[in-house]
């Protein structure tokens, strides 16, 4: 079969040099699946050794080697204990809301494995290392109420920048912690992209995280219409997941000269949520802005208004978040959020491990393993090291998050995108701009992804010299950025009291708008006929889970496909390798299926005409792979 490839391979029959061509022509060794995943591979390691990560671009790699992260110390063959996700699957949705309310300790989800690292690291953080601990997890933190793990801008990222499957992902979590209820953010018609999607993309979506083991659903909406809402939270409601409807908390509750979102704002979206059978509210503090007398103020009054449990969720950037944590608590809030410490602080949530401890001996004490959670808290520790070069730099909190309210996982992204328009400086007046901005689309929630269409617009500002008066005077033409002209034309959804008019004149220039939501009029896409004309162009069929990441993100779908049937199952590579390369003589271990384990090892490199040839050994045996160097 090797000789029949060889000889009519049209590389071959041109003549190019013989061994070049072996080398740089892996499609040959298609014969023997399990080769062919190995030579995908080390081309793969070769493209990063002789041309770097294109993620690296601009980033500077830690020193390295890096010590391999710190695991807890258990004995061997500890079981998996009961955990809070058998309450869950013998009550269902409401049963457990309910057990939720009857508790007396706070009950604690630990967003590391999502929100913490969108946070601090752009959401960088790869399966393998989320994978590797989550044993751990599952048999030292079994009363944790959740982990957060999956959705918001994961999905996106281990596509697209990580060349993993979110879906994979999501399956190895599952598996590895059976006891734990496993939750996701969901931007509910967003689902978890950028754009509002057709009804029933929305619902087939929710369906499949469902299926595939996604325990509590937090559905938010990035401008809180409840009506935009209610498709999402219904899917939700019909898998028998718990639904936690969401409250985005934007503005200052004690802001006389801020009336519009006041207390009454709060609360009758509350009920809204409520009436629409969400089984758990959430209040989202995605900017970390809830000051802690106003999160006092918050919980007492929805605690005296609606009968669902609390999950209150914020963020540090003003850095004192775990005040107002404790404020919730003390007002009587089921659950809150946060992070383990060394994935806590800054943009990413508030220190669990010290609400737990400071908590400790009280009513509310949490009853949660310290020592535990300092041991997995070691783990992320050392891990963390690895993604350096992803991280924003900022090394305080900040007081100016509450002129801003960007939330904490736009904040870091912002200024990198700042920086790459040249505008690092003047940071200062992004921050303002972005203030600005605000304001004159009418003070607005501003969460994923109405807060990427405000920071387009700051950035839009400082970049071109607009002042806001500018912006809002009709006779001086702007040619808007897209997204706003999106934003203005209803794509995301209405704000409950609608969009300012003469700026909408202005930036619409006589288009129609919409004024119900976008689902409404979006026609239901013909999912089987897009499974079958996806399927033809990538000539296999595709399965519901791949449907579902196509009707997303197609371009970026396509893109990771193309990545995997070029280079193989990169996610397997340790995160080391991924990024950095290796260097001349190390050696890594991949387990490519369960069991099946190829030891590879980088002997030496020798530069070529049109690049490098590195020499490997490969469970022992010696491979080459020439590599271009990039143009
Ligand atoms: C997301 O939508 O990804 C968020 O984290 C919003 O806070
Ligand atoms: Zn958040």
């Amino acid at each position: 079969a090797f000789l029949e490839n060889v000889i009519n391979h049209p590389q071959f029959k041109s003549g190019e040099c013989i061994t070049r061509f072996i080398d740089s022509t892996p499609e040959l060794f298609e014969f023997t699946p399990r080769r062919d995943r190995a030579t995908k591979l080390l081309r793969f390691i070769g493209e990063v050794v002789v041309n770097g990560s294109p993620e690296m671009k601009g980033r500077e790699a830690p020193a390295l080697p890096l010590p391999e992260p710190r695991l807890p110390t258990l004995p061997r063959g500890t079981p998996v204990p009961s955990g809070t996700r058998d309450i869950l699957l013998q009550c269902g949705a409401a049963g457990f809301a309910q057990w939720m309310k009857e508790q007396e300790q706070v009950l604690l989800t630990d967003t590391t494995m999502r929100d913490a690292h969108q946070s601090l690291f752009a959401t960088r953080m790869r399966t393998k290392d989320l994978v590797e601990i989550a044993p751990y997890y599952a048999r030292l933190l079994p009363n944790l109420l959740s982990m957060e793990c999956w959705g918001g801008a994961t999905f996106d990222v281990a596509m697209r920048f990580l060349k993993e499957d979110p879906w994979d992902r999501l399956a190895q979590l599952r598996e590895a912690m059976p006891n734990l209820p496993l939750q996701m953010l969901l931007r509910s018609a967003n689902a978890v992209g950028y754009t509002n999607y057709a009804d029933n993309v929305v619902q087939y979506f929710v369906r499949q995280a469902a299926a595939n083991g996604i325990d509590i659903f937090r559905v938010f909406d990035s401008l809180n219409s409840v009506d935009n809402m209610r498709v999402a939270m219904d899917a939700v409601i019909e898998t028998g997941a718990v639904c936690e409807g969401t409250i985005c908390y934007t503005g200052d509750l004690f802001d006389p000269g801020r009336q519009k979102f006041n207390l009454k704002y709060y609360i009758d979206m509350a009920k809204a949520l409520e009436a629409a059978g969400a089984h758990v509210l959430g209040i989202k503090d995605m900017a970390g802005v809830c000051k802690p007398r106003a999160a006092r103020e918050l919980v007492r009054a929805l605690k005296q208004e609606i009968g669902l449990p609390l999950h209150f969720h914020t963020h540090d950037t003003s850095g004192i978040a775990a005040a107002s944590v404790l404020a919730a608590i003390e007002a009587g809030c089921d659950a809150v959020d946060g992070a383990l410490d060394a994935m806590s602080g800054l943009t990413s949530q508030p220190n669990l491990g010290s609400i737990a401890a400071s908590l400790a001996g009280s009513e509310r004490d949490p009853g949660i393993d310290l020592g535990s959670m300092q041991m997995l808290s070691d783990y992320w520790e050392d891990t963390r090291r690895y993604y350096a070069p992803f991280e924003a730099g900022i090394r305080s909190g900040t007081a100016d998050v509450y002129r801003h309210e960007m939330p904490g996982g736009q904040y870091t992204n912002l200024r990198e995108q700042a920086r790459a328009l040249g505008l690092a400086s003047r940071w200062s007046e992004v921050s303002q701009a972005y203030a600005d901005v605000n304001r004159m689309f009418g003070d607005i929630v501003k969460v994923t992804p109405t807060s990427k269409v405000v920071g387009d617009m700051a950035l839009f500002m400082v970049a071109k010299g607009l002042s806001p008066a500018e912006v809002e005077d009709p006779n001086t033409p702007i040619d808007f950025p897209e997204s706003v002209v999106q934003l203005f034309r209803g794509e995301l959804g209405l704000p409950p009291d609608g969009w300012p008019p003469a700026l909408q004149d202005k930036i619409l220039r006589g288009k129609p708008a919409l004024n119900e939501r976008p689902g409404k009029s979006l026609p239901a896409v013909d999912l089987e006929a897009v499974r079958s004309e996806v399927g033809k162009a990538l000539e296999r069929e595709l399965s519901d889970r791949e449907l579902a990441a196509h009707l997303m993100y197609p371009k970026v779908y396509a893109d990771f496909v193309a990545h995997q049937s070029r280079y193989g199952e990169v996610s397997r590579l340790p995160t080391s390798t991924f990024f950095y390369g290796l260097r001349e003589g190390e050696e890594i271990s991949v387990e490519i299926d369960r069991g099946k384990t190829l030891i590879i090892r980088l002997q030496g490199r020798a530069e070529t005409s049109a690049g490098e040839k590195l020499f490997y050994e490969l469970n022992g045996q010696p491979r080459t792979v020439n590599v271009d160097k990039a143009g």
